[in-house]
């Protein structure tokens, strides 16, 4: 076990109940071995991106974790599956997507894991959640590149 981290995750999800699948989720990180969640954005609900489907409920968390990334990645997995995901094509819609954003300030590029998330900067669906939470990790330069994209606090 390494010292304790401050990390940030991604809910999302767009099919079946949302709303309560992105909520359970979080109690069940919480519950994550050597974890607490320390911080929850709003829920927002947000237009599809490369993706199809319903609009999704998108959240970030903070947490602090002293699981390594890779344990940290497997256990979000497990709350993955356990919420019936499937993974039939890439971006399919899914019942519930968890992606470790940030992971202090680790660097990983791995085949299973790349850390900071290659493609957070595209998203406003992670950027204005995360802005929320930790104004600090994100400029209004970066939140003006995704303002075009529809989203609403719920
Ligand atoms: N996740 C994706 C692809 N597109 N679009 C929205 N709005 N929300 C998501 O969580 C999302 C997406 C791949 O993980
Ligand atoms: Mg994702
Ligand atoms: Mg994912």
């Amino acid at each position: 076990m390494r010292d304790p981290v401050t990390a940030y995750v991604g809910l999302g999800a767009n099919l079946g109940d949302p709303v309560q699948a992105v909520l359970d989720a979080i109690t069940r990180i919480a519950e994550l071995p050597h974890t607490s969640v320390i911080r929850e954005s709003s829920l927002y609900r947000t237009a599809p991106i490369e993706s199809t489907g319903p609009h999704y409920i998108n959240a970030v968390v903070e947490i602090s974790t002293s699981l390594p990334a890779p344990e940290l990645l497997e256990g979000l997995q497990e709350i993955e599956a356990e919420a019936g995901r499937q993974r039939p094509y890439r971006n399919s819609p899914r019942t519930l997507d968890l992606d470790l954003l940030l992971y202090g300030n680790d660097r990983i590029d791995t085949a299973d894991l790349q850390v900071p998330h290659p493609r957070m900067n595209e998203r406003a669906f992670v950027l204005v959640p995360l802005a929320e939470i930790a104004p600090h990790l994100v400029s209004a330069d970066q939140l003006a590149v995704v303002a075009g994209q529809e989203l609403t606090p719920i």
